[in-house]
Parts: C-alpha cells; structure tokens; sequence
C-alpha cells in the first residue's frame, strides 16, 4: 500500500460536539483501530471508549502529540481542539493558546513527520461588522472583533502558509454554527440552537440568548461530517482553496426556530434574553456564498430547518423516554 493509500488517523478534540460523531464516522470508514481519539480532560462516552483507541494529549503540550503520532503511526490529523467564541472572550489568552499555539505544534509535527493530510476547522467568526452580511463572499473583509475570530483568521492564514512554504496538504472550512444531538457544544455563540432542542424537549420552554431576530448560518451534524470528510477526500489538484471554504447548510433566526419546533411541540414556549453573546452574533454573517466549496469539491447538503428540527426532536425525544436525556 502506497503511503497515499494509508489511513492511520488522529482526532483532537474527539470528545467535543463535531469530534465525537466525526470519531465514530471516520471508525466506521477506515476500521476502528485505524482511528485514535484523543481529548484533553473531559471523560470520553462508553462510545468512544468501546469502539476504538482513546488517549489524554493536550496539544500546547507538543510532546504529548509527538507521543502518541509516532506510537500509532498517524499519516492523518483533525484537529478539532478548540476554545470557541464565547468562552474565548471570557478566556482570551486559553483561545490564543489552544487555537494558535497548539494548532501550530500540530502543524510542524505535521510537517516534520511529512504525514498525508491534516484538517483544521475554521469559522464563520472569521467574519466582522464590516463583511457584507448577506451572502457573504469567500473572498472579502476579515476584521474580526472575538479573540476566537482572530485566532480563526491567523489559523487560516498559517494552513495556507504550510501549504505554499512546505507542501503541506492542509484543508478546512469555515464551518456555520452545528446543531447536533450525541454531545453538547460547548463555549459557542450558536450553542441556542442545540439548547432550544433539550429544552423544548424536557421542560417545553426555553430562554434564548440572542434576539429573536438574529439570523445565523447553521447547519445539522450529518452534513458538518459529510463535508468534512467528503473535503478531504477531494483531489488535491481540484482544490484552488484550502484552508478557508466558506460552508453552509441554512440560515434562520431564532424565532423562526422555536416557530418550527413549535410545530411539533404546539406547548412549547420561546423567551429572549439577550447576554454577551448577542454582540458576537451581531458581527457575524446571516447568509453565506458557499460557491466556492460546491464548485470545487462538490459540497451539497441534505438538511433544510424543516428535516432537521423534525429529526431532532425524534432522536431526543426517544433519548428522553429512555431518560437519557
Ligand atoms: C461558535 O459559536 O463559537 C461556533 C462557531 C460558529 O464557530 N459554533
């Protein structure tokens, strides 16, 4: 088997919200034993645990990667360790450090050891008050007002840098915010739209943090890890992008959310409080031109706000009647 054939993967970040289901997804594709998840602290699921290697690394801690890439012969990386938005602004200097300075070691171990490919997810936190807002451009202004968004912009900046100065084959996209149902996000401006889902679900009423007007760009976990591993997957000389896809599945307000979950739970009640985080959405974009991403390496979606809420709220409502909600 040539070394372009090989798999031999590394997640970071495997116990987070995309890690985990791009755990098992990237499992069920290459082997379980050709997957090693790795987290920082948090205890992975039985999951996780049953169905394949798992390993502590923190990735500001370089030899803790170094370690564990040389005992299991990794030729992939995804490095899905990250400190998102909101914790980011409670915790700037941890989201410069795990963003940039653990993304860095990952990127020279990388390049060291001349592995295959690596993945590193970018943003649409990229993005600031002076990007148009509708439909914004893969190309335009990248003023970014969070310590996340800045952290996000260099990221991107460094991938393709690796790419030019070293010919390291790195990819990623500006994922929109991901609403899932196997493991909560966790520090994230879009994290409402996960929320509003377990709380209309056990208590049939919820209070969202931004207004009921903001509209995000947001998109269902099947298609987050569709994406991801359909990029990667791409041919590399079909790519002119690599770091930076804009990507996005639908765009919807708040309230337009609790209407639609309102369809299937008439009881349930929305009310809006505003924190912190509604100033973060505010820069962000409502609607995204993901042309790029299509033409390039064909990426489509298959959820729309109707399929998805229906969808989770079969998924959780089934969890909650096992009560393992
Ligand atoms: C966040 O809200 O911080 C993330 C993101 C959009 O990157 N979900």
């Amino acid at each position: 088997m040539s070394k372009r054939d090989m798999k031999r993967i590394l997640v970071t970040g495997a116990v987070g919200q995309i890690g985990s289901e791009l755990t098992m997804a990237l499992r069920e594709r290459y082997g379980n034993d050709n997957v090693l998840a790795t987290g920082r602290k948090t205890k992975p699921s039985k999951t996780l645990l049953d169905s394949g290697p798992f390993e502590f690394i923190d990735i500001c801690k370089r030899e803790t990667v170094e370690k564990v890439v040389d005992e299991y012969d990794i030729d992939t990386i995804y490095n899905m360790a990250a400190i998102l938005s909101a914790t980011g602004e409670e915790r700037p200097l941890l989201c410069w450090d795990v963003n940039i300075n653990g993304m860095y070691n990952i990127l020279e171990i990388a390049h060291e050891r001349d592995l295959t490919r690596v993945f590193v997810p970018s943003s649409i936190a990229v993005f600031g008050p002076e990007t148009p807002q509708d439909n914004t451009p893969q190309e335009t202004v990248l003023k970014p007002k969070t310590m996340y968004g800045v952290t996000k912009v260099a990221g991107e900046l460094l991938g393709d840098y690796y790419f030019k100065r070293f010919g390291l084959d790195i990819r990623g996209v500006r994922y929109p915010g991901i609403i899932s149902s196997e493991t909560h996000p966790g520090g994230g401006t879009t994290d409402y739209a996960v929320e509003i889902f377990y709380e209309a679900i056990k208590n049939k009423k919820y209070t969202c943090f931004v207004k009921k007007d903001t509209v995000l760009p947001m998109m269902y976990i099947p298609d987050c890890i569709k994406g991801t591993i359909e990029l990667m997957d791409t041919d590399i000389s079909k790519l002119k992008h690599h770091c930076d896809f804009n990507l996005t599945a639908m765009s919807f307000s708040a309230g337009e959310l609790a209407e639609e979950i309102k369809k299937h739970i008439p009881e349930f009640k929305c009310e809006y409080k505003p924190d912190f985080r509604q100033a973060i959405a505010d820069t962000w974009p409502k609607t995204i031109d993901d042309s790029a991403a299509r033409k390039e390496w064909g990426w489509k979606t298959d959820y729309d706000l109707a399929v998805m809420t229906k969808d989770m709220l079969e998924k959780l409502g089934k969890r909650h009647e096992e009560g393992n909600l």
